[in-house]
């Protein structure tokens, strides 16, 4: 069993990822200063003797180097970030300090104290608006908003690190990732934790367009099990993986599968289509099956069903 730092351990995916290497048996420091993450999402892990939580800003001073060093944790997993593309845009130097230089302190830390993996959550953004779809790790990288142009940077600088200082770096390229414990509120919410929401309190979802574009929705259950497996499974080289399902979703076949499990859901009203949108995202899946053997294997009915069973809830 394995001792595995997490940066972000209070967000959405941390909160989830620290429960399941805690199912696994594993020990696990989590660090996380609230900016975006809720004490609430730690009720479970807060509960198992294995779990140490630390609250604080890693991007000041020494403080990751020091928690590092005096934990000696196997592997670091990095979901620690400005986790808004519209507050990147609107606050370019904060997601640069946060998302960017954030990045490089890690990799710092694990160079120094001699961790031997760091994973690191990246994100589909780095593709931009696609041509070609599905997307493989081997598309053309063209983001087009500064949380995009971090996230690659970041790859590109644990890469960087690994090749010259010997650990090995997974970068985890997550698609629309959905469950239990993501914000409804923020405008900027998945579209998911938005329409669940609105439909447990009665209204009507509001769909922007016609409802025919596609994402490739992602169990936050699922990139939980793909964090632990980067993180923890033996003789994994360096790399970049996809965390996708290779499954298109339309709006609309998302509100009928919500509205199954709703009796009385009303139906969506549709509104204009947004100008930013784009229209389909689709991922392969296959070089995370490949090169650490992880599958998605919850579906969309099951997901949906879990996280508006217990919206806050593991
Ligand atoms: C993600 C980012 C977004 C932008 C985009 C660039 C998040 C939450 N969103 O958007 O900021 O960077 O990637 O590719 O990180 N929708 C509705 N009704 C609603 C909410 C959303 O119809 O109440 C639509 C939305 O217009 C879009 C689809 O649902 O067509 C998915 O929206 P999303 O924000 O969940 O995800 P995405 O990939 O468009």
């Amino acid at each position: 069993m394995s001792t595995v730092l997490v940066t972000g351990a209070a967000g959405f995916i941390g909160s989830h990822t620290c429960d399941q290497l805690l199912a696994a048996g594993h020990s696990v420091v989590g660090l996380d200063n609230f900016r975006t993450g809720r004490k609430s999402n730690l009720a479970l892990a807060g509960k198992n003797p294995a779990f140490r939580f630390v609250e604080g800003d890693f991007t000041a001073g020494a403080a990751l180097d020091e928690l590092v060093a005096a934990s000696k944790p196997e592997a670091i997993i990095h979901l620690a970030a400005l986790v808004s593309v519209q507050e990147s845009i609107q606050n370019p130097e904060l997601n640069f300090r946060l998302n960017v230089v954030g990045t490089q302190i890690v990799a710092e830390a694990a160079r120094r104290n001699g961790v031997g993996r760091v994973v690191f959550a990246s994100s589909a953004a780095v593709y931009g608006d696609a041509r070609q779809l599905p997307l493989s790790e081997k598309s053309e990288t063209r983001p087009i908003s500064p949380y995009g142009a971090a996230k690659l940077a970041s790859e590109a600088i644990l890469l960087g690190h690994a090749a010259a200082f010997g650990f090995t770096a997974r970068c985890q390229r997550y698609f629309n990732v959905y469950g239990p414990r993501q914000d409804p509120k923020s405008p900027y919410s998945g579209v998911i934790s938005i329409f669940a929401d609105r439909l447990r309190t009665g209204g009507a979802p509001k769909i922007f367009g016609d409802g025919e574009q596609t994402r490739d929705f992602i169990s936050v259950r699922d990139v939980a099990r793909a964090n632990v497996i980067a993180a923890t499974a033996a003789g994994l080289a360096s790399g970049v993986a996809n965390i996708c399902t290779g499954e298109a979703t339309s709006l609309n076949r998302l509100i009928e599968v919500l509205r199954g499990q709703f009796a009385k859901a009303p139906a969506p009203v549709y509104a204009e289509a947004k100008a930013s949108d784009i229209r389909h995202s689709l991922g392969l899946p296959a070089a995370a099956k490949n090169e650490f053997g992880f599958a998605a294997n919850v579906s969309l009915q099951d997901g949906l069903a879990a996280m508006l069973a217990a919206p806050d809830q593991v």
